[in-house]
């Protein structure tokens, strides 16, 4: 959305910009500064523009960064373009579309739904599990009845599209998640909303092509997201056992807490990461990506590889797609 119709389309936006700080310019994986009180959004792949745009007019509304991370995220799942979230989301190695996702608010509050079928918004059954129930997972066919008993409908998830790719898979059926190449891209969102409090959402149809029951980091509170509301959040994409090994997205966080920018602590986890996979044939294919957001609204993002992207919102810059900074080629 092109800037000043952005800021324009928002209630609060004109009244919000004159209390605002100016922001550093944002280059490739530079953060950006913005004074406490300010909403801000960030999310992962180019997906995160639309899902922003819509978690964007939530907050504008008055409402929280929970219900905005929710409302966004939402957007993406229900996209059947996208093949690595939601409904269109490319299935497993026997067709089936399997879906992970979490969600978590400023009250450390996290719910999270993995291997779930048929169920358009994973993301939102997630949420009816931190609310409705004395769990923080469900999983299965047990996330899947607990969703029809909400309320919420089954349907069928496999696209033609998806189901053409898959019978095109079937051919070699060969598998090496290929991250990038597979276009299996999670959608992350991190929120800070006026009142100052962060949450988060993650949600995905996960590695395409995947061994039935697979689950990677995404639906994982502390791997694929985690927020802390007295430092920051944090989330990932990428592949989601890499991820899961080094508990990723909270230490992201710890590491923010330690007193490092939201840019250090996703350039030191990839870091890590490197470190462990460097010597390995599996770094090969590995693509990790991380995003996060402090407390007082700084954002930061790293990856392995270049090609990562992500989409950062706030009233002085509007919506915009920011190259992620990489540690190799
Ligand atoms: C997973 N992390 O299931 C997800 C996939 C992903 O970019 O994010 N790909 O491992």
């Amino acid at each position: 959305m092109e800037r000043r119709k952005f800021i324009k389309n928002t209630a609060w936006g004109t009244l919000a910009l004159g209390s605002l700080q100016a922001c550093a310019d944002n280059g490739v994986g530079v953060p950006v500064n913005v004074k406490r009180g300010a909403n801000v959004l960030i999310s992962t792949w180019n997906h995160g523009l639309a899902a922003n745009e819509e978690a964007w007019k939530v907050m504008g509304e008055g409402k929280s960064a929970l219900d905005a991370v929710e409302a966004g995220v939402r957007i993406t799942e229900a996209d059947p373009k996208v093949s690595s979230v939601g409904y269109g989301g490319f299935p497993d190695r026997d067709g089936v579309v399997t879906l992970d996702a979490c969600i978590m608010d400023h009250k450390s509050n996290a719910g999270s739904v993995a291997f779930l079928q048929d169920i358009m918004h994973p993301v939102s059954v997630a949420r009816k599990v931190m609310e409705d129930t004395p769990h923080v997972m469900l999983v299965g066919e047990g996330a899947r009845e607990f969703a029809l008993n909400s309320g919420f409908e089954a349907q069928n998830l496999l696209t033609p599209e998806a189901e053409k790719a898959y019978k095109k898979w079937l051919e070699t059926a060969d598998y090496k998640p290929v991250i990038n190449i597979e276009n299996h891209d999670t959608i992350s969102m991190l929120a800070l909303d006026a009142e100052g409090n962060l949450s988060g959402a993650c949600t995905t149809s996960g590695a395409a092509w995947k061994m039935h029951g697979r689950v990677g980091d995404s639906p994982l509170i502390g791997a694929g997201l985690f927020v802390d509301n007295e430092v920051g959040g944090a989330a990932a994409t990428g592949l989601g056992e890499a991820i899961i090994k080094t508990a990723g997205s909270a230490m992201v966080v710890e590491l923010m807490r330690q007193g490092k920018s939201p840019q250090e602590a996703c350039e030191e986890i990839v870091e890590r990461i490197h470190n462990i996979y460097k010597d390995l044939p599996d770094l090969e294919y590995l693509q990790v990506g991380f995003i996060a957001l402090s407390k007082s609204g700084e954002t930061g993002s790293y990856c392995l590889r270049p090609g990562f992207n992500y989409a950062v919102c706030n009233e002085t810059e509007g919506n915009r797609l920011i190259d992620a900074g990489f540690k190799m080629q």
